[in-house]
């Protein structure tokens, strides 16, 4: 009898020594799931570095919470009957109650408030003595329209990449052109939601130039997943080279005067002017601006790589690559006039 007991006992051994193996391994699987160019966990600026901070104390204390819960639970298989009186019961359930149900739930809240609110506060837009600069970005359905209403020389717009400058403050306005979108770079701080009719307004910062990943971060429709913002914080005077490159005067001699491509040019006034901006050609603003159209990393919000003839393979098949999206389908267009639209969009580089 104790003999059998004795291999049951080195069964379950073995078993349990493979859960935690495979618990383990899950484990390891799961976290580099924590790294890359959209994770919290990787902070890159101060905003981000004190959620980073929130959040792992939230997941040191609610482990802590857990393994406490799991030992009381364990503890009743073990502990000896006894008996009490209906009285000595209520007294007991009370303190369980009041101990477990108010005073616990209440210490942990204050606590993370504690924690938490200073965090918010950080990305609060207040008043600095040298004010930040200000970059408006409006979500729709489904990309990005970015602008600089502080550029000298009249605002710039663009569309899907968001160029910054690194190592100081940068207050973002941020509204929604048709649904409720959210604005997210996880690296640098916390998410803000984008509501159409009201402008909300962020603070980020971040330390060193690099390239982030963005996302909306509130569900939006169809190709809500496929609505990726590219974000790259580049040295100030890096910053201010990017914007002089996309004033309007600039940006027009290189779209008006392209002898090359004046029927491509000629196609993109019948067909795509009414919601394309094309600056010194277009002010459109339904769909994305495109006057810098050939310096995107991507298309499409981050569905696919800019390259030779993305263009004119996003204009042929872009109800495919982004189902529902709203530019219409063009097929009142012959594929060499779309071909032709593509190579002279993708000659607009600043
Ligand atoms: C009814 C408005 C409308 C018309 C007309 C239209 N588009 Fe668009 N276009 C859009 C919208 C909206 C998007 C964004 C789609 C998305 O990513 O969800 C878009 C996206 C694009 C993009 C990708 C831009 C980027 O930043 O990724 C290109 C290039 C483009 N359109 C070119 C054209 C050309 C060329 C024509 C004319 C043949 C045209 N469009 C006609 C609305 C329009
Ligand atoms: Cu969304």
């Amino acid at each position: 009898m104790t003999h059998r007991l004795i291999s049951i006992q080195r069964l379950t051994k073995q078993w349990v020594n493979r859960l935690l193996v495979a618990f383990a391994l899950l484990t390891g699987l799961l976290l580099t799931g924590c790294a890359g160019d959209k994770s919290i966990l990787d902070p890159a600026g101060q905003a981000a570095r004190d959620i980073a901070i929130v959040w792992w104390v939230m997941l040191g204390f609610s482990t802590v919470v857990l393994g406490m819960v799991t030992l009381f639970w364990l503890y009743t298989f073990k502990r000896k009957e006894v008996t009490r009186t209906p009285d000595e019961e209520r007294r007991i359930a009370r303190r369980w109650i009041v101990g477990g149900g108010i005073i616990l739930p209440v210490a942990s809240i204050i606590a993370l408030l504690i924690f938490g609110v200073p965090t918010g506060q950080r990305m609060l837009t207040l008043p600095l003595s040298d004010p930040p600069e200000v970059i408006e970005v409006i979500g729709h359905q489904w990309w990005w329209e970015v602008r600089y209403p502080g550029a000298e020389g009249g605002e710039v717009v663009t569309a899907n990449q968001l160029i910054m400058p690194a190592g100081e403050p940068v207050d973002f306005h941020v509204t929604g052109a048709d649904v409720i979108h959210s604005f997210w770079v996880p690296r640098l701080g916390g998410k803000i939601d984008m509501v159409p009719g009201h402008v909300n307004k962020i603070r980020l910062e971040a330390d060193v130039p690099a390239i982030f990943g963005a996302q909306c971060a509130e569900f939006c429709g169809t190709q809500h997943a496929q609505m990726h913002l590219y974000v790259e914080a580049v040295e100030r005077d890096e910053y201010e080279a990017w914007l002089a490159a996309r004033q309007t005067d600039e940006l027009s001699s290189l779209a008006v005067n392209d002898q090359q491509h004046e029927f491509a040019r000629e196609a993109f006034m019948s067909h795509c002017a009414s919601c394309h901006r094309v600056a010194g050609l277009s002010t459109g603003g339904e769909g994305p601006a495109l006057s810098d159209l050939g310096s995107r990393a991507s298309l499409g919000a981050g569905v696919i790589a800019m390259e030779e003839g993305a263009v004119s393979t996003w204009l042929k098949q872009h109800q495919a690559l982004k189902p529902g999206n709203k530019m219409p389908p063009h097929y009142d267009i012959d594929p060499a006039t779309l071909e032709s639209l593509g190579a002279w969009l993708e000659t607009l580089t600043p």
